[in-house]
């Protein structure tokens, strides 16, 4: 069957260790209070739930050497990592429930080495505002959720680019080539030009104006092999903070509830989504769990509650083909 039809597994990873914020921490108990996990069985899919990971504390110490919290940031990766690990290889879907956004790492390094096991391709599409491209030297706060892309293509220090002893080869988790980021609006100077210069596809805001959301997503999960393992690394920040204030660091101009509903819609049609982190979500800016029930919202069209008995109209779905 299709992946997202397998077995779900929740993995609650509450940390803000990699945050400028604190409060990420608090973002798994909020997803399970907004419903995830009834949502899920709603649409008939069965789901379990892990529970939480535990890891150090947050001692909210000032950045050494270009990092914030390096040691406990490898260590909650570490964990997220096995986590993770261990329902791949029981053929679950793991959905990893942040926590700030360093724990795409672990999350993505587990996905990158159970499919180079398996010589299964693999596609990240890492839906942000931001491009967490940074790098020790170009990063202006040493928070290492502004990093996780970066250190997953291989620039970074040892202990995360090489978390769990590394990929078979010796190589980076991911090449420039798997990665669509979408809906980023703010990227740091130094930032932009490395991200630049790794080649990595990248639609921004400019580009989903211009061309519509649509567009952006065919463009965007082009070229997907029938048997591609497809990561979604779902930054809540990636929405309009109009509609999605609960997270630590929002820029304006984001996508919109429509815009965001077709992009999880389009990723629920390609069939292929095998692995999700919902990361930033931060209960304590957020009102009334309004950012919570919007991303239980959009994680069920993820998961295709409006595909379901979809017949298109003739002339979107030939396009589409
Ligand atoms: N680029 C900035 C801000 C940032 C990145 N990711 C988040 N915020 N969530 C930085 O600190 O690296
Ligand atoms: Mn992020
Ligand atoms: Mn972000």
């Amino acid at each position: 069957p299709r992946p997202a039809h397998r077995p779900i597994a929740l993995i609650g990873a509450p940390t803000d260790i990699g945050a400028g914020v604190r409060g990420a921490s608090m973002g798994p108990e909020a997803l399970r209070v907004a419903g995830l996990q009834a949502a899920l069985q709603g649409h008939g899919l069965q789901s379990f739930d892990r529970g939480n990971l535990s890891g150090p504390a947050n001692p909210w110490q000032a950045p050494v050497q270009g990092y914030r919290h390096l040691p406990e940031v490898v260590q909650w990766n570490q964990r997220v990592f096995d986590a993770v690990s261990a329902e791949l290889r029981l053929g679950h879907l793991p959905i990893l429930l942040g926590g700030d956004h360093c724990l795409g790492l672990g999350s993505i390094s587990a996905v990158a080495r159970h499919c180079a096991a398996r010589g299964q391709p693999l596609r990240v599409l890492w839906l942000d505002a931001h491009a967490d491209f940074n790098t020790s030297a170009l990063t202006p706060s040493g928070n290492l959720h502004g990093m996780p892309m970066a250190c997953l293509c291989g620039l970074g220090p040892g202990p995360l680019t090489q978390l769990a002893g590394g990929m078979p080869g010796g190589g980076p988790a991911l090449r420039a080539q798997q990665i669509r980021l979408i809906g980023v609006r703010s990227v740091d100077p130094g930032e932009k030009r490395l991200v630049h210069q790794q080649g990595l596809e990248v639609f921004d805001m400019r580009y989903i104006d211009e061309a519509g959301m649509r567009q952006t997503m065919q463009q965007a999960l082009a070229g997907l092999d029938a048997d591609c393992h497809l990561h979604v690394s779902f930054d809540v920040d990636f929405l309009d903070p109009d509609i999605a204030p609960g997270v630590g660091t929002p820029v304006p101009g984001g996508p919109g509830y429509r815009e965001a509903q077709l992009c999880m819609e389009m990723i629920a049609d390609s069939g292929r989504l095998a692995s999700l982190d919902i990361v930033e979500l931060n209960p304590a800016l957020d009102l009334r769990n309004r950012t919570a029930l919007l991303a239980v919202d959009l994680v069920e069209s993820l998961f295709g509650k409006s595909t379901l008995m979809r017949v298109p109209p003739p002339e979107i779905g030939t396009a589409l083909v």
